[in-house]
C-alpha cells in the first residue's frame, strides 16, 4: 500500500526496458463494416526505425483469438466488422516511430451497411449464439388472474472499465523459441493458450507472468489477450523483446465495455403486491464478435429475478451481433443489466399500485427453501434478513417521512430514496472454470512463498490469501511472500474473475499449507516425544497442549529439512456439487449466493436536471469476512462504480465510433460526487461453502448502486407526480430534464 501511494509500484509499462526493445502501435479499422480492398504497407515499412509490420499473413498458426466462439481474428484479413478492429501492428525502435509508421499505412475499403442496434440485429437474425430461454411454469396462464400487469422497456448503456493501467504487454524471447510474456491480464492461461495457437508452439514454451494489474474490473478477462498475442508474435518472429501499451483514448475507443442491453419486461401482480409472473427479453448488444457474450447472457438469465421468488417466469436472451467493438466482461457480468430490468418492472408496478417500491420488494424476497427459476434451491437465504436489518438499522420509514417533508418544503430541489436488495450467484457459470491451484514452498530459514492462480488487481486477493496461509501454517503474515502469478508454477488457471479469486485460490492455498503443516507437526511430535494430536503451531511457536516448547517455526523447519522432509506442497481445489444442463436450462450452477440490501438517497435540482447521490448505506452479507477493510473497500467501490453507470457515464457513439474517449467527455464519478457510504456486515453470517466461512465480495456490491437510479426517479416524481414508464440509463442531465418536463 505504501508503494502504491508513493507511486513506486511497478506495472508492465514500468518494467526495465531491454536495450533492443521494440514498441508496437496497432493499426485499426476506421470504418465499422466493410471489405478491405487494398492494404498498402510499403510507406510504413520504409519509414526509418520501423522494424516490422505484423499482419495476418505472418501468423504461423491460426489467426484466431476467440474464447467461447472462434469468430475473432487477431488481425482482420478480408473484411472489418467494427471501427477499431486491428489490421496490423507496427514495430519500431521507439513508440513515436511506431506511431509515425502507423500513420503511413493506407487502406482502401468497400463500405458495407453497419448495424448498431441490437434489436435491429435480432430482427435480421444476426445473433452471436443461439437464443436462450429460461422458463419456470407458464406466465401465459397467469396474466389473466393478475390484478395488475405492467409492461415496458428498460435500457442500460455501455460502461468503460477505466482501469488505471491501460492494456499492456511485454514479450521477451527466450532460448529455444520460448517466450516470456508479462501481460496485464486477468487470464494468464488464456494468453498462454491463445499465443500457443496463433504461433503454433506448445504451451510449455510459453511463460505468462503477472505481477499485478492496475485495475481490471473484467476488462482484462478476455481483452488483454490481443495485445499480448501481438507482442508475442513480434517477439517470436524478430527474436527481439516487444512492448505494446495502449494510450488511454485508444484503449477507450477500441477495447470492449459492459454490454448495453435493451430489454422488454412484463410483470403480473396481485393487489397485495405479490409478483405472480414475470417475463423478460434481453437484447444484448454483443458487438462484432462473441468474446464472453454468451457467458454474460447466461449470467443475465440466472439473475433475472434478482432476490425475489417468482413462480412463473420466462426469460429470453438474444446475443445480438452489431458493428461495434466486442463488448466484454465487466463487474457483475450481465447480472446488473438483468437486475435493472426487474427493478424497473417493480418500480413501474409500485407506481400503478400507488405504493413505495419497497413494499413490493419486501413481499417477494426469497425465503429459505425457495428456488431460482433455474431450479437451484436457496438453502440459506439472507435476502429477508438483510432487507429487514437495512430497514431497521438505517431507519427507512423515518427516512421516507423525512424525505416527504423535505419535498413539501422545497419546490425546486427534490429528494428520493430507494431500497436495493441484491442477490449474486458465486461460481463461474461455466462449471469447469471453477478450479484453482496453489504451490507453497517453505525455505530453510522459515520464510514462505505462496503461488496461486489468482491475479492481484487491487482487489486484495493476495493479502487475503496471505492471511489464509498464515492462519493455516500458524506463522505471522510477514513470513509469507505472495509470488507473482506465473503459468510455469501454477498451470491451467481460470481467469481471476467471477468474484471467485479468493474463494478458490484461497482454498487451494489452504490445502497446500495444510499438507505442509501436517508434515511439520509430525516432525515436531517426534522431536518432542509426544503424539502429533497434541502439537500445534501458533504465531511461529510450537505448542504442546497449548504450552510453549523450545521449538520455534524456524528451528522446526530446519530440523525437518535435515530429516529430508518435503517442505513444499501443491494443491488443487474444485468446489463440489455444481452442475448445469444447458439443454434443460436447469441445474445448480452456483456454490452459494451473496445477499444484501442498500438504502440510497438522491437529490435532484429540478431546474438544471443535475443530481447528487447523497448517501448509500448497505447491510451486506460477507459471510465471515476475511478482511473487513478490503471488503468494505469493495462495497464502496462497487457502489460508486454502479452510480457512475446509472447516472453519469454515457458512452456516445457516432456511426460506430466512440466519441466519449477521454475523461472530459466520459464522466466517471470522482471523490467530489461520491456519496457518503456506510456499510454494515450482516450479523452472524457464516458460509460453510467457502474458505474460512467467508463469502466472495468483488461483484455483488456493484448491484447496490442500481438503487441510485430509482432514488433519482423517486425525486423526479416528487417534482412532477406523473407515472414514469421510461427506464433508460444513464440519467444524464438531459434525460433527467426530459423526465421532469416532457
Ligand atoms: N467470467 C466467466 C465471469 O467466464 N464466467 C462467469 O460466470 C463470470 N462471472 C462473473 C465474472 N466473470
Ligand atoms: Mo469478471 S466481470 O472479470 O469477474
Amino acid at each position: 500500500m505504501k508503494s502504491h501511494t508513493r507511486g513506486e509500484t511497478l506495472y508492465v509499462d514500468d518494467l526495465n526496458e531491454p536495450e533492443d526493445l521494440l514498441f508496437g502501435a496497432v493499426f485499426v479499422s476506421s470504418i465499422p463494416h466493410g471489405k478491405i480492398k487494398s492494404l498498402d504497407l510499403s510507406k510504413a515499412k520504409n519509414h526509418p526505425g520501423v522494424k516490422a509490420l505484423l499482419t495476418a499473413d505472418q501468423i504461423p498458426g491460426e489467426n484466431q483469438i476467440g474464447n467461447i466462439i472462434m469468430d475473432e481474428p487477431l488481425f482482420a484479413e478480408k473484411s472489418v466488422h467494427f471501427m477499431g478492429q486491428p489490421i496490423a501492428c507496427v514495430l519500431a525502435k521507439s513508440k513515436e516511430t511506431a506511431l509515425q509508421g502507423r500513420d503511413l499505412i493506407h487502406v482502401e475499403y468497400v463500405a458495407q451497411p453497419p448495424v448498431f442496434d441490437p434489436r435491429e440485429a435480432a430482427e435480421k437474425g444476426e445473433l452471436i449464439s443461439p437464443v436462450r430461454t429460461l422458463v419456470r411454469g407458464n406466465p401465459d396462464l397467469v396474466w389473466d388472474s393478475c390484478d395488475l400487469v405492467v409492461e415496458g422497456k428498460a435500457e442500460t448503456g455501455a460502461q468503460e472499465h477505466l482501469y488505471l493501467e491501460t492494456q499492456a504487454c511485454l514479450a521477451l524471447p527466450q532460448e529455444g523459441d520460448g517466450l516470456k510474456i508479462c501481460s496485464a491480464t486477468q487470464a494468464p492461461t488464456a494468453v498462454q493458450r491463445i499465443v500457443s495457437k496463433v504461433l503454433k508452439i506448445p504451451m510449455n514454451r510459453i511463460e505468462v507472468e503477472v505481477r499485478r494489474l492496475g485495475g481490471a474490473f473484467g476488462g482484462k478477462e478476455d481483452q488483454a489477450t490481443p495485445w499480448a498475442v501481438m507482442a508475442a508474435l513480434g517477439a517470436y518472429l524478430l527474436k527481439k523483446p516487444v512492448k505494446i501499451t495502449l494510450h488511454r483514448e485508444e484503449d477507450i475507443k477500441i477495447t470492449g465495455k459492459r454490454h448495453p442491453y435493451s430489454s422488454d419486461y412484463k410483470m403480473g401482480l396481485n393487489r397485495d403486491g405479490v409478483i405472480l409472473a414475470y417475463e423478460a427479453a434481453y437484447y444484448q448488444n454483443a458487438g462484432a464478435a462473441a468474446d464472453l457474450s454468451p457467458a454474460i447472457m447466461e449470467r443475465s438469465l440466472f439473475h433475472a429475478t434478482n432476490a425475489y421468488a417468482i413462480p412463473d417466469v420466462r426469460i429470453t436472451g438474444y446475443s445480438c451481433k452489431t458493428n461495434l467493438p466486442p463488448f466484454t466482461a465487466f463487474r457483475g457480468f450481465g447480472a446488473p443489466q438483468a437486475v435493472f430490468v426487474i427493478e424497473s418492472a417493480i418500480h413501474h408496478a409500485a407506481q400503478a399500485l400507488g405504493v413505495d417500491a419497497s413494499k413490493i420488494q419486501k413481499k417477494n424476497l426469497l425465503k429459505e427453501n425457495d428456488a431460482f427459476p433455474y431450479g437451484m434451491g436457496v438453502k440459506r437465504s439472507n435476502a429477508r434478513r438483510s432487507f429487514k436489518e437495512a430497514q431497521s438499522i438505517f431507519a427507512f420509514s423515518k427516512l421516507l417521512k423525512e424525505t416527504n417533508r423535505f419535498n413539501k418544503r422545497n419546490r425546486l430541489v427534490k429528494r428520493g430514496v430507494a431500497l436495493a436488495p441484491i442477490c449474486f450467484g458465486i461460481s463461474f457459470t461455466n462449471t469447469f472454470l471453477n478450479q484453482a491451484g496453489a504451490l507453497v514452498q517453505v525455505y530453510t530459514d522459515g520464510s514462505v512463498s505462496v503461488n496461486t492462480g489468482a491475479v492481484e488487481m487491487g482487489q486484495g486477493v493476495n493479502p487475503k490469501i496471505q492471511k489464509i496461509a498464515a492462519l493455516t501454517l500458524g506463522i505471522p503474515e510477514q513470513r509469507i511472500l505472495m509470488e507473482r502469478t506465473n503459468t510455469k508454477r501454477i498451470p491451467n488457471t481460470s481467469p481471476t474473475a467471477a468474484s471467485s479469486g479468493a474463494d478458490i485460490n484461497g482454498m487451494a492455498a489452504m490445502l497446500a499449507c495444510e499438507i505442509i503443516r501436517k508434515r511439520l507437526i509430525r516432525c515436531a511430535a517426534e522431536e518432542l516425544g509426544v503424539v502429533p494430536a497434541l502439537v500445534s503451531i501458533n504465531r511461529g511457536k510450537i505448542l504442546v497442549e497449548d504450552n510453549s516448547t523450545d521449538l520455534t517455526w524456524e528451528s522446526l523447519v530446519q530440523s525437518a529439512y535435515l530429516k529430508r522432509i518435503n517442505l513444499s506442497a501443491q494443491a488443487h481445489f474444485a468446489p463440489k456439487g455444481i452442475h448445469y444442463d444447458k439443454a434443460l436450462e436447469k441445474g445448480a450452477p452456483f456454490t452459494y449466493h451473496v445477499f444484501g440490501t442498500a438504502v440510497i438517497q438522491a437529490e435532484v435540482d429540478c431546474l438544471r436536471g443535475t443530481l447528487r447521490i447523497l448517501k448509500a448505506q448497505a447491510v451486506h452479507d460477507a459471510g465471515k469476512s476475511l478482511d473487513h477493510n478490503i471488503d468494505q473497500g469493495q462495497i464502496e467501490g462497487g457502489i460508486v462504480q454502479a452510480i457512475g453507470w446509472m447516472t453519469s457515464e454515457e458512452m456516445v457513439y457516432c456511426n460506430g465510433e466512440i466519441q466519449s474517449c477521454n475523461l472530459g467527455t466520459y464522466k466517471v464519478p470522482d471523490i467530489h460526487c461520491a456519496p457518503e457510504i456506510e456499510s454494515v456486515f450482516l450479523r452472524d453470517s457464516q458460509n460453510p461453502k467457502a474458505v474460512l466461512k467467508s463469502k466472495a465480495i468483488g461483484e455483488p456490491p456493484f448491484l447496490y448502486g442500481i438503487g441510485s437510479y430509482f432514488a433519482v426517479l423517486n425525486a423526479i416524481r416528487a417534482f412532477r407526480n406523473q407515472t414514469i414508464t421510461r427506464y433508460g440509463a444513464p440519467l444524464t442531465p438531459e434525460r433527467v430534464l426530459s423526465l421532469l418536463c416532457d
